[in-house]
């Protein structure tokens, strides 16, 4: 039987020291399913404990960066042991702190190993180019180097994958970190940098500091010592980062919003469609930036989906997740539930039909709960907030539509463009999907969520600003190129000039 942490005050880790905040606020880090249980108290750190943080960071730089590559990834490797061998401690840890259901905490648990087995691989490649030079007696090649102090602003809704995606490359590559987690659920990330720190990582190389954005993710964002951001959040949060990060020129990482559709052809997989749609809509509450919070259906199909559907979303059951049975956790915390409640007025007022759900649960064994009830707003156009904004909760709306055309103008008309799914049979309309949806993800017979470690992630429009993380994308944002010329010609070659005719 694995254990779970006992409530405890969790201090900063700076320096490889736990360090109380200069202010001595803390807070309380609550279970969204049972608000009665104390997960654990966190530190609420203001701009000293940033400085402090960054300190530390900038002082283990000096030697990281010198360590070799293949030598920093053994480290990698050994935290990867380790956190398989502590998986299921950690998943249970994390349904307590952020609700979702243990199957999908282990998935985050997992997706964090994955990836840090990934980085640590890259840690004997992290290839460059060599290319002959125009020149003769001349040779050419290009490697990456680090660039120093990574500011890392991380979400609640998967507390150990995110972390990981962002810390494993950035470490790999012989960066230092200052890791900002959600205020929601630091209790994961702090797992990570334990099992990151017993893995022989130096004192320094890793900092935490937890709080709030105005109190501790602002004072890192805007540091001038601090080359490298980045951030999962909200567009509205990436925004004012980009901004205050403009004047000094800092390499900015923006991972944000997401209005994910599936688009039901008429020749689809039918129940496949369904499966894809209660797993892409639901899962972690809706609460995923690839969340599949959109389904476009065909007309001809539409009614019977709709039937399919609505009957599999009433049949949920929703409640703690550390109980087998439940399928769907709570909100994060109350302000996203009313954030859900209030989008469901929305809907209502717009005119779209509320087919199930639409209501705040909170009988029973969900009094001590941010739950609400899985929900379904059909008959929607494109054009309807609940069809354009993200709600980062269980809705879902699905919306009619008569021709492909018709389809991939809904999915693409919307201000964000992280994932987009098409079920079909039909290897044309396929084809055409993939290469028309403008997003940074497409999946084809699968839902919008399911994104691998090895591949690239991010979107397009305001979903992100140009990078991607995973996959070798991660290593280009945490490394900038160096070109590197050697001339052992003897004499005065000029480029261009000295070799033309
Ligand atoms: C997110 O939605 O915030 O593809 C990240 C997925 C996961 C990662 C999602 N592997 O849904």
């Amino acid at each position: 039987m694995s254990t779970v942490a006992a409530p405890k005050l969790h201090k900063n880790f700076i320096n490889g020291q736990w360090v109380a905040p200069s202010g001595g606020h803390t807070y309380e880090n609550r279970n969204p399913a049972n608000t009665a249980e104390l997960v654990g108290t966190f530190v609420s750190s203001s701009a000293a404990d940033v400085d402090a943080a960054v300190d530390a960071a900038t002082e283990a730089y000096k030697t990281w960066r010198l360590v070799p590559a293949p030598k920093r990834a053994e480290i990698l490797y050994r935290a990867a042991e380790m956190l398989l061998h502590r998986k299921e401690e950690l998943s249970r840890d994390m349904t307590r702190e952020m609700g979702k259901v243990l199957a999908e905490t282990r998935g985050d648990v997992q997706e964090a190993i994955d990836m840090t087995y990934y980085m640590a691989g890259e840690g004997r490649r992290l290839f460059g180019q060599t290319t002959p030079s125009e020149l003769p007696n001349k040779f050419a090649m290009s490697v990456r180097q680090s660039i120093g102090v990574c500011g890392m602003i991380t979400p609640w809704n998967f507390p150990m994958a995110i972390p990981s995606w962002k810390m494993m490359p950035a470490l790999v590559s012989g960066n230092t970190v200052v890791l900002k987690p959600a205020e929601d659920t630091p209790l994961s990330s702090y797992h990570l940098v334990e099992v990151l720190t017993a893995a022989g990582l130096p004192p320094g190389v890793v900092n935490i500091v937890s709080g709030d954005g105005p109190g501790a993710g602002a004072p890192l964002s805007t540091h001038k010592k601090v080359p490298v951001i980045s951030f999962t959040g909200s567009t509205a949060v990436g925004r004012i980062i980009a901004q205050a990060a403009a004047p000094d020129f800092k390499h900015v990482s923006l991972e944000m919003g997401g209005k994910n559709i599936i688009i039901v052809m008429d020749d689809a997989n039918l129940e496949l469609a369904v499966d894809g749609a209660i797993w892409g809509g639901f899962g972690t509450t809706g609460q995923r930036c690839t969340a599949a919070s959109r389904v476009a259906v065909h007309k001809s199909v539409y009614a019977e989906f709709i039937r399919r559907f609505v009957e599999r979303v009433k049949a949920l059951k929703v409640g703690d997740g550390l109980d087998p049975q439940i399928e769907m956790g709570p909100c994060i915390n109350e302000q996203q539930l009313n954030t859900v409640m209030s989008y469901v007025e929305i809907g209502k007022q717009e005119g779209a039909k509320l087919l199930t759900g639409g209501n705040r649960l909170d009988g029973g064994a969900h009094g001590k709960g941010w739950f609400h009830a899985p929900t379904v707003f059909g008959d929607c156009s494109a054009k309807m907030r609940i069809a354009q904004e993200e709600i980062f909760g269980p809705v879902v709306s699905v919306i009619p539509f008569s021709t492909f055309d018709e389809a991939l103008e809904i999915a693409n008309g919307v201000p964000y463009g992280l994932s987009a799914s098409i079920y079909t049979k039909n290897v044309n309309q396929a084809f055409a999907a993939m290469r028309d949806l403008y997003t940074g993800i497409v999946y084809v017979n699968a839902p919008t969520i399911g994104a691998e470690t090895h591949l690239p992630f991010g979107g397009t429009k305001q979903t992100g600003n140009g990078h991607r993380e995973a996959a070798i994308s991660a290593i280009d944002f945490f490394t900038e190129w160096k070109t590197l010329y050697i001339d052992y010609s003897d004499t005065l070659q000029r480029a261009q000039i000295d070799n033309a005719d």
